[in-house]
Protein backbone atom coordinates (compact mmCIF):
# COMPACT_ATOMS: atom_id res chain seq x y z
CA UNK A 1 0.00 0.00 0.00
CA UNK A 2 0.97 3.32 -0.74
CA UNK A 3 1.33 5.78 1.72
CA UNK A 4 0.86 9.65 0.71
CA UNK A 5 2.76 12.21 2.13
CA UNK A 6 1.31 13.97 5.03
CA UNK A 7 1.11 17.62 4.42
CA UNK A 8 3.16 19.96 6.19
CA UNK A 9 0.60 20.96 8.91
CA UNK A 10 3.10 23.00 11.13
CA UNK A 11 2.80 25.92 8.86
CA UNK A 12 0.10 28.13 10.68
CA UNK A 13 2.01 27.64 13.89
CA UNK A 14 5.29 28.68 12.41
CA UNK A 15 3.93 31.36 10.67
CA UNK A 16 2.99 32.50 14.11
CA UNK A 17 6.57 31.78 15.18
CA UNK A 18 7.43 34.16 12.20
CA UNK A 19 4.97 37.05 13.16
CA UNK A 20 6.67 36.84 17.00
CA UNK A 21 10.14 37.19 15.93
CA UNK A 22 8.76 40.21 13.60
CA UNK A 23 7.18 41.56 16.77
CA UNK A 24 11.14 41.09 18.50
CA UNK A 25 12.68 43.47 16.85
CA UNK A 26 10.88 46.18 18.07
CA UNK A 27 11.42 44.71 21.66
CA UNK A 28 15.26 45.57 21.37
CA UNK A 29 16.14 49.05 22.24
CA UNK A 30 17.58 50.72 19.51
CA UNK A 31 20.70 51.35 21.34
CA UNK A 32 21.01 47.52 21.93
CA UNK A 33 20.57 46.15 18.35
CA UNK A 34 24.07 45.67 18.53
CA UNK A 35 24.38 44.55 21.73
CA UNK A 36 25.47 40.73 23.24
CA UNK A 37 26.21 39.72 26.27
CA UNK A 38 29.78 38.91 25.26
CA UNK A 39 31.77 39.76 22.73
CA UNK A 40 32.37 36.13 20.74
CA UNK A 41 28.40 36.34 20.66
CA UNK A 42 26.77 37.41 17.85
CA UNK A 43 24.60 40.78 18.41
CA UNK A 44 20.84 40.91 18.38
CA UNK A 45 21.36 42.38 14.66
CA UNK A 46 23.72 40.05 13.32
CA UNK A 47 21.56 37.27 14.71
CA UNK A 48 17.99 38.51 12.84
CA UNK A 49 20.37 38.94 10.03
CA UNK A 50 21.54 35.09 10.16
CA UNK A 51 18.07 33.79 10.40
CA UNK A 52 17.24 35.55 7.11
CA UNK A 53 19.93 34.44 5.37
CA UNK A 54 19.66 30.61 6.27
CA UNK A 55 16.29 30.82 4.53
CA UNK A 56 17.23 32.45 1.41
CA UNK A 57 20.62 29.98 1.27
CA UNK A 58 18.91 26.84 1.27
CA UNK A 59 16.41 28.04 -1.32
CA UNK A 60 18.77 29.08 -3.16
CA UNK A 61 21.54 26.35 -2.71
CA UNK A 62 19.63 23.74 -2.19
CA UNK A 63 15.67 23.94 -2.94
CA UNK A 64 16.82 26.25 -5.97
CA UNK A 65 13.31 27.74 -6.25
CA UNK A 66 14.46 29.95 -9.14
CA UNK A 67 13.44 33.38 -6.92
CA UNK A 68 16.12 36.45 -6.82
CA UNK A 69 17.94 36.20 -3.45
CA UNK A 70 17.12 40.06 -1.70
CA UNK A 71 20.83 39.89 -0.55
CA UNK A 72 20.66 39.89 3.45
CA UNK A 73 24.16 41.05 4.39
CA UNK A 74 24.31 43.58 1.27
CA UNK A 75 20.92 44.84 1.53
CA UNK A 76 19.20 44.46 5.17
CA UNK A 77 20.37 47.01 7.65
CA UNK A 78 17.66 48.76 9.55
CA UNK A 79 14.82 47.38 11.86
CA UNK A 80 12.04 48.42 9.06
CA UNK A 81 14.47 46.21 6.84
CA UNK A 82 14.86 43.30 8.91
CA UNK A 83 11.15 43.02 9.70
CA UNK A 84 10.40 43.44 5.46
CA UNK A 85 13.05 41.15 5.32
CA UNK A 86 11.53 38.63 7.82
CA UNK A 87 8.21 38.64 6.25
CA UNK A 88 9.67 38.19 2.95
CA UNK A 89 12.05 35.46 3.49
CA UNK A 90 8.91 33.71 5.35
CA UNK A 91 7.06 33.72 2.24
CA UNK A 92 9.84 32.50 0.11
CA UNK A 93 10.22 29.49 1.98
CA UNK A 94 6.22 29.29 3.02
CA UNK A 95 5.82 28.85 -1.02
CA UNK A 96 8.28 26.11 -0.82
CA UNK A 97 6.58 24.38 2.31
CA UNK A 98 2.95 24.58 1.19
CA UNK A 99 3.66 22.60 -2.05
CA UNK A 100 2.70 18.97 -1.37
CA UNK A 101 5.64 17.58 -4.49
CA UNK A 102 8.08 20.46 -3.45
CA UNK A 103 8.20 19.27 0.33
CA UNK A 104 8.34 15.27 -0.74
CA UNK A 105 11.56 16.07 -3.48
CA UNK A 106 14.64 15.32 -2.50
CA UNK A 107 17.53 18.34 -2.42
CA UNK A 108 20.79 18.24 -2.10
CA UNK A 109 23.35 21.55 -1.98
CA UNK A 110 24.37 22.59 -5.84
CA UNK A 111 27.44 24.25 -3.85
CA UNK A 112 28.92 21.48 -2.32
CA UNK A 113 30.23 18.60 -3.23
CA UNK A 114 29.69 16.08 -0.02
CA UNK A 115 26.15 17.45 0.87
CA UNK A 116 23.55 14.67 1.51
CA UNK A 117 20.47 14.37 0.23
CA UNK A 118 17.72 16.09 2.34
CA UNK A 119 13.96 15.56 1.26
CA UNK A 120 11.98 19.02 1.85
CA UNK A 121 10.36 17.34 5.03
CA UNK A 122 13.81 17.52 6.47
CA UNK A 123 14.56 21.31 5.12
CA UNK A 124 11.17 22.33 6.90
CA UNK A 125 11.88 21.11 10.44
CA UNK A 126 15.89 22.36 10.32
CA UNK A 127 14.69 25.71 9.56
CA UNK A 128 12.21 25.52 11.40
CA UNK A 129 14.60 24.35 14.57
CA UNK A 130 16.57 27.19 13.24
CA UNK A 131 14.31 29.73 13.66
CA UNK A 132 13.38 28.67 17.08
CA UNK A 133 17.06 28.28 18.00
CA UNK A 134 17.70 31.94 17.57
CA UNK A 135 14.64 33.27 18.60
CA UNK A 136 15.54 31.11 22.30
CA UNK A 137 19.14 32.86 22.12
CA UNK A 138 17.69 36.71 21.63
CA UNK A 139 14.90 35.64 24.24
CA UNK A 140 17.38 35.02 26.90
CA UNK A 141 19.86 38.22 25.57
CA UNK A 142 16.63 40.31 26.27
CA UNK A 143 15.87 38.90 29.73
CA UNK A 144 19.66 39.63 30.82
CA UNK A 145 19.06 42.98 29.89
CA UNK A 146 15.84 43.29 32.25
CA UNK A 147 13.22 43.39 29.04
CA UNK A 148 10.18 41.76 29.65
CA UNK A 149 7.77 40.17 26.38
CA UNK A 150 4.60 39.51 26.12
CA UNK A 151 6.15 36.00 24.42
CA UNK A 152 7.42 34.12 27.04
CA UNK A 153 6.43 34.22 30.80
CA UNK A 154 9.87 32.54 32.21
CA UNK A 155 13.31 33.21 30.02
NI1 LIG B 1 22.32 29.52 13.12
Amino acid sequence: MKIEGARLDILPTWKNLNDMLVELVDRVPDDKMEWSPKPELWTFHHTFLHLAEAREQWMNRAINDGETDIGVYQNVHTKQEIKIALRQTWERIHRTFNDQEKLDATYRDRYWAAAPLRTGHWVAFHLLEHDLHHRADMLLYLALLGIETSQVWTP
